[in-house]
């Protein structure tokens, strides 16, 4: 980690290590109202990797893009989604997002450029090489970021997402959020080759491996990457190496891993580094505890909001989502 940036910029740090807190936050009480019921379908929490959004996210404009997939939470936060509208689309909520009719893994918030989250693995990426051919035939000066995990990259939509964005030179940043392993498979004993950062070379897409759980390297290394690409480079990708502390969803205890793994991680993750990081430079424990108790009370806050918050009104379920004819819409529906 850098220890020129605290002294330099004290509130940016600050203000990211805050942020990685409402994540994990967030995350943490989603998981809570997933086992009471509250929230309904999966939940997939980012615990342990919120410094790749943060980092990422920090680097981009209000007007830049971010599409995302199915652990989505801490991208949509880290790109500006607001967390009290998230958890109300959680609950399914009017007022949410997509005035709960999404749902964890569909949260989108246009306003703050943040494109959508989405189930199907690597399909994303494709989506993202859309966004980035309509920034350059509009001749504008955004980037579009699209996270992806290490199991996307066997699939087809990432290998023609790369030779598109390459072909047409697009302002596209694929961010490899590489946990290891996906879903319950290790991802290394699935993949051919030597590895995401490499199968990227092989398009002549420039491509970074870092430490995704170092909030300093990400930060740093996405400053220069976005820039470049900014100014014209066209695609590039960063593979960010991570753990993830829980299982793949809520209702998985992954039972799979070997015993202590998860604990042994426990000394490398993010938050207690960036912790033990600003410690070390002059921040006391009781200012981070009082950060810590604040964001708790502000996510405690936005679940009660969404308990208290209404159903969305029948008459609009068929607004805001695609006519593809619906059958007998029953007349109090209309
Ligand atoms: C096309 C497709 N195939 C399979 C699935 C089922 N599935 C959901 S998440 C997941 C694993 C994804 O792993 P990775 O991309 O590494 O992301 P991580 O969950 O580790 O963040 C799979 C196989 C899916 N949603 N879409």
């Amino acid at each position: 980690m850098n220890n020129e940036t605290l002294v330099n910029e004290p509130a940016r740090v600050i203000a990211m290590y805050r942020k990685m807190l409402v994540i994990r936050a967030f995350e943490e009480a989603a998981g809570e109202n997933f086992f009471a019921g509250n929230v309904r379908g999966s939940v997939h929490q980012y615990i342990g990797e919120e410094s790749i959004a943060v980092g990422i996210c920090e680097n981009l404009r209000d007007d830049d893009y971010l599409m995302s997939n199915h652990r989505g939470h801490g991208h949509s936060i880290a790109k500006g989604a607001h967390p009290r509208a998230m958890m109300l689309e959680l609950f399914g909520k009017e007022g949410g997002t997509s005035n709960g009719k999404g749902g964890s893994m569909h949260i989108a918030d246009f306003s703050v450029g943040m494109l959508g989250a989405n189930g199907v693995i690597a399909d994303g990426c494709t989506m993202s090489v859309g966004a980035a051919q309509a920034i350059k035939l509009l001749k504008q000066d955004r980037i579009i970021v699209n996270f992806i995990g290490d199991g996307g990259i066997n699939r087809g939509p990432f290998m023609e997402a790369l030779n598109w964005a390459k072909v047409y030179e697009l302002p596209v940043l694929f961010v490899c959020e590489n946990n290891q392993i996906a879903a319950t498979t290790t991802t290394r004993l699935v993949t051919a080759g030597e590895g995401i950062a490499k199968r990227a070379e092989s398009f002549d897409v420039p491509a970074v491996t870092i430490d995704g759980n170092d909030l300093f390297e990400v930060d740093g290394t996405a400053a220069r990457i976005i820039s470049e690409i900014r100014n014209g480079s066209g695609p590039q990708l960063i593979q960010a190496m991570t753990y993830r502390l829980r299982g793949h969803f809520a209702h998985d205890d992954a039972g799979y891993r070997p015993a202590g793994e998860a604990e042994a991680a426990l000394k490398n993750e993010p938050v207690a580094r960036t912790e033990t990081w600003l410690l070390e430079n002059g921040l006391k424990q009781d200012e981070l505890d009082r950060m810590r108790a604040e964001v708790d009370a502000e996510i405690a806050g936005y679940v009660e909001d969404a308990k208290q918050a209404p159903w969305p009104h029948p008459s609009l379920a068929f607004t805001d989502v695609q006519d593809v004819g619906a059958p007998n819409v029953p007349e109090a529906a209309r």
